[in-house]
């Protein structure tokens, strides 16, 4: 079984220090999103089960995938095996199985019986928008054209009893396949799930061709078939044991202001124009937990890292076999190390890794020998191997994203930088990295030669 009960099962018996019963009610409006935000801010990152949350029957759990090791535990791997386990997914996709019946719809309701507001109706930040969010919903959509189906998360701002607006970042499979729609002039049927297995989440997040289904991929995660179901209103599929489906279909031609909503980036940039989605049916199973991701948190930035390093670094050998690794190290920042044979391979990496995303927007190129994970390593790399006037590329009128604050234009069109901090191959001076032989490093015994001293020195 591959769903989030049995998950959460598994952290409680695997790692029980992992999940956080809270019983007490607790208001939607901030007090859950700050009971996260403390508790992270005490560098703690447990699942925080919210049994009693005010005006809401259902029960909240957040932060599910809020630390590596989780995300290493569902997926059967280690930590540092990651993006490799990701790697193999996508080269073994395992198609979805479809089911007859599945736990999502145990409760049905349909056409009026619709009401958004018997959610938790949770508010995060206090300068966000004053309607509540769905943050964790993942979105099924069909290219009308090709018939592919995709996945991908879209935070959701209830408006009424059964509509929301739904945010799509421009370019991405989604808002391609809505204008697809819009352009003959019809709705684009789709529908929003909540409460699922991590693998789910971690599928959701495959960013490279629309040719690749999400579901295959997160079957490979899974290493079997996602069940899936048939919706009760429209022909998409959606997992059989997930806890909510929304089903429904974003109108053509309408649009609304949307936020603002504090993003990923730790910031609002104001209101957004989004399409409406309009919601026919809401199915839910007996007890169904209501999945909440606090944004701008480290779940937030943890869960798309698997997709985007395995993405990064096979375009990145594509385009240089040299890259040894890379690292998306922080917001639309990414880490790339090469073991340079040509002068010109930083660049062209460079060229490569920004264009190929809207969430790739500063790119460091480092020589193999340093640690990528390492922030220190990778800021001393440009301080000492970069130099400014000849190291440093402006890309300018690129396509980034309006979630980024220093954006100025709400199309997300802004200035991309890349830093060469690999040394020159054949400099003007000789440099050489530090070294004292080996063989002699080798032979020292340290206990031996601390042996008559009591403190052990850290460096600061
Ligand atoms: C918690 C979370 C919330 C997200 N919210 C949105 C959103 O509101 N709008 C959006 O366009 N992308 C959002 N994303 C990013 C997309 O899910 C991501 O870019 C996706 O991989 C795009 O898929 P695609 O390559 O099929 O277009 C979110 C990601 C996460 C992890
Ligand atoms: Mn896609």
């Amino acid at each position: 079984m591959h769903d989030l009960r049995s998950f959460i099962d598994t952290v409680r018996r695997e790692r029980p220090r992992d999940v956080l019963d809270i019983h007490r009610t607790v208001s939607p409006r901030y007090e859950t999103a700050a009971i996260v935000t403390k508790l992270e801010q005490s560098s703690r990152f447990p699942i925080v089960l919210f049994h009693d949350v005010d005006r809401s029957t259902f029960p909240v759990v957040s932060n599910v995938c809020g630390t590596q090791a989780r995300l290493a535990l569902a997926l059967g791997c280690s930590i540092r095996g990651l993006r490799e386990r990701y790697g193999e997914a996508c080269e073994q996709p395992i198609k979805p199985e479809l089911k007859k019946e599945g736990p999502v719809q145990e409760h049905i309701f349909v056409g009026k019986e619709v009401n958004l507001k018997t959610l938790p109706q949770l508010v995060y930040h206090q300068d966000d928008a004053p309607q509540p969010y769905i943050t964790a919903a993942i979105i099924v959509a069909r290219d009308p054209q090709t018939g592919k189906s995709n996945l991908s998360f879209h935070r959701l701002m209830i408006m009424n009893e059964n509509t929301t607006a739904i945010f799509m970042a421009r370019g991405k499979h989604l808002d391609r396949i809505y204008r697809k729609y819009e352009s003959t002039g019809e709705p684009m049927p789709i529908a929003a799930f909540l409460g699922v297995h991590p693998a789910c989440s971690l599928g959701a997040l495959y960013t490279g061709t629309s040719e690749v289904e999400e579901y295959d991929i997160i079957g490979g995660l899974l290493r079997s078939p996602l069940q899936v179901v048939k919706c009760m209103t429209n022909q998409l599929h959606v997992p059989a044991e997930a806890e909510f489906v929304l089903e429904g279909f974003v109108s053509p031609g309408k649009r609304i202001g949307e936020g603002p909503f504090g993003e990923f980036t730790g910031y609002a940039t104001g209101m957004a124009c989004c399409p409406i989605f309009t919601v026919q049916a809401l199915t839910c199973r007996d007890n169904a937990f209501f999945q909440d991701i606090v944004s701008g948190l480290t779940e937030h930035l943890l869960l798309p890292i698997p997709g985007m390093e395995h993405r990064l670094l096979t375009l990145a050998r594509a385009a240089v076999p040299a890259t040894t690794a890379v690292k998306v190290a922080a917001p639309l920042t990414v880490f790339v190390a090469i073991k340079k044979q040509d002068d010109s391979q930083p660049e062209r990496l460079m060229e490569e890794l920004l264009d190929c995303d809207i969430y790739v927007k500063q790119v460091v190129v480092v020589d193999a020998d340093v640690d990528v994970s390492d922030f220190r390593q990778v800021v001393t790399a440009i301080a000492l191997h970069a130099r400014p006037d000849r190291d440093i590329f402006i890309k300018r009128r690129c396509l980034g994203t309006e979630l980024d604050p220093s954006c100025e234009s709400p199309d997300g069109i802004t200035t991309k930088i890349g830093i060469n901090a690999t040394l020159p191959l054949n400099g003007l001076r000789p440099v050489n990295r530090n070294r004292v032989p080996q063989q002699l490093l080798d032979s020292i015994d340290v206990s031996e030669l601390l042996r008559h001293s009591c403190e052990v020195q850290v460096p600061e």
